[in-house]
């Protein structure tokens, strides 16, 4: 399939990285292979060792390197973070060539990291399987580029395009499996966040329901503090953190909240854009899931937050203008403000169709 042996090493490179996801963030998904005499003699993944890089765990495995290649799919970084730097290992170990995808946009991890390389004479080639490479870390870019979590939607719907009834019953509309499905998208988060009309509506879990588990961060946006004491959410709080952003003053209510394990976020400037900045920062959520309902997926489309979204669709048609739709936008859109995405993938999900959007945040970085 990849006609180039560096497109098809780089290849090799970004399958092991996934291995990272969901345990790796903030960090990117990394994947590293050494090559020599047209053999592979070791590989590693970033989050395989702890939290060494991926150019290190491979490096550390026994074995000779001197004159071997090294591909990797993000620049090996110069500096010391957590880790000592990766290009210290490359030059010591006697790599004569290093191939790398793509320039790591975190500029404090690489600023010497090409020079030190070449002082070393050390070859390098960059931008092998570039979109690729891009795409694999589009969480890690956005969130460099744009100081703000990197933010996924993720709704079923029937063909007509509505996530609920009128009365808002939403609860099967998509498969089981899709369901399944859709846990997999939540472990790839580092938070979930729903308005409060859908904890209202749907008393939703929030969790992963997988074999691997991770503490995801619950996010409800409840400017009056109107969630139920007695919800879901709330009385699993002491286990899986529950963040609520609110700007109401309930005394009581909010101790009670408060003993039973809740974070109460309270914020004066209540917009978008200033919870994600708390929700970055504070809480260092650096990839958001957004699952609805359709006011909140409305506010963050309007504002063109919505850097990809997985929608699951069932072989259903409401029919009925009165159901409720998976954005709930109150004025009017002009034709030509409507959001544009680009298509990514499909899945077949037995009679559920999942398809996979990229917003226009995502499809610059491409360009
Ligand atoms: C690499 N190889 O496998 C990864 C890199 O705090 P640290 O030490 O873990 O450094 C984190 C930064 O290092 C991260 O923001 C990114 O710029 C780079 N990640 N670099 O050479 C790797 N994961
Ligand atoms: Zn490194």
């Amino acid at each position: 399939m990849y006609s180039d042996f560096r497109e098809f090493y780089m290849k090799q490179c970004l399958d092991l990285a996934l291995y990272g996801q969901g345990i790796v963030s903030p960090n990117p998904l990394v994947g590293c292979i050494i090559v020599k005499d047209n053999k592979i003699i070791s590989t590693g993944f970033h989050g395989e060792n702890g939290f060494f890089h991926a150019e290190r765990v491979a490096l550390m495995k026994p074995g000779n390197y001197e004159g071997a290649t090294l591909f990797v799919n993000l620049q090996p970084c110069s500096h010391f973070g957590n880790t000592p730097p990766c290009t210290d290992i490359i030059i010591e170990k006697k790599i004569s060539k290093v191939i790398y995808g793509i320039e790591d946009p975190n500029i404090d991890s690489v600023i010497y990291s090409d020079n030190e390389l070449k002082k070393n004479r050390i070859i390098i080639e960059k931008n092998i399987l570039r979109k690729e490479c891009i795409l694999l870390n589009r969480f890690f870019f956005i969130n460099h580029k744009k100081n703000r979590p990197y933010i996924f939607g993720k709704w079923g719907q029937t063909i007509d395009g509505k996530i609920a009834d009128y009365k808002f019953k939403s609860k099967f509309i998509t498969n089981n499996q899709s369901r399944q499905h859709s846990h997999n998208l939540r472990f790839s988060a580092d938070g979930i966040l729903v308005g409060i009309n859908t904890v209202l509506n749907d008393n939703p879990m929030l969790n992963i329901r997988l074999k691997k588990s991770k503490n995801l961060k619950r996010i409800v946006i409840d400017p009056d503090l109107s969630i139920k004491t007695d919800c879901n959410l709330v009385k699993t709080a002491k286990k899986i953190s529950t963040i609520i952003f609110s700007k109401a003053f309930q005394c009581e209510k909010e101790l009670f909240l408060k003993d039973n394990g809740v974070i109460i976020r309270k914020l004066e400037d209540f917009s978008i854009k200033n919870i994600l900045r708390v929700l970055y920062i504070e809480f260092n959520v650096k990839i958001l899931m957004l699952e609805g309902g359709g006011k909140t997926l409305g506010k963050f489309l309007k504002k063109k937050l919505l850097d990809e979204i997985f929608v699951y669709i069932a072989p259903i048609i409401s029919g009925d203008k009165n159901s409720v739709s998976c954005s709930d936008r109150q004025e009017y859109v002009d034709i030509d403000n409507f959001t544009q995405f680009k298509f990514l993938g499909h899945k077949i999900i037995e009679d559920d169709i999942l398809l996979n959007y990229i917003g226009e945040s995502v499809n610059c970085l491409l360009e």
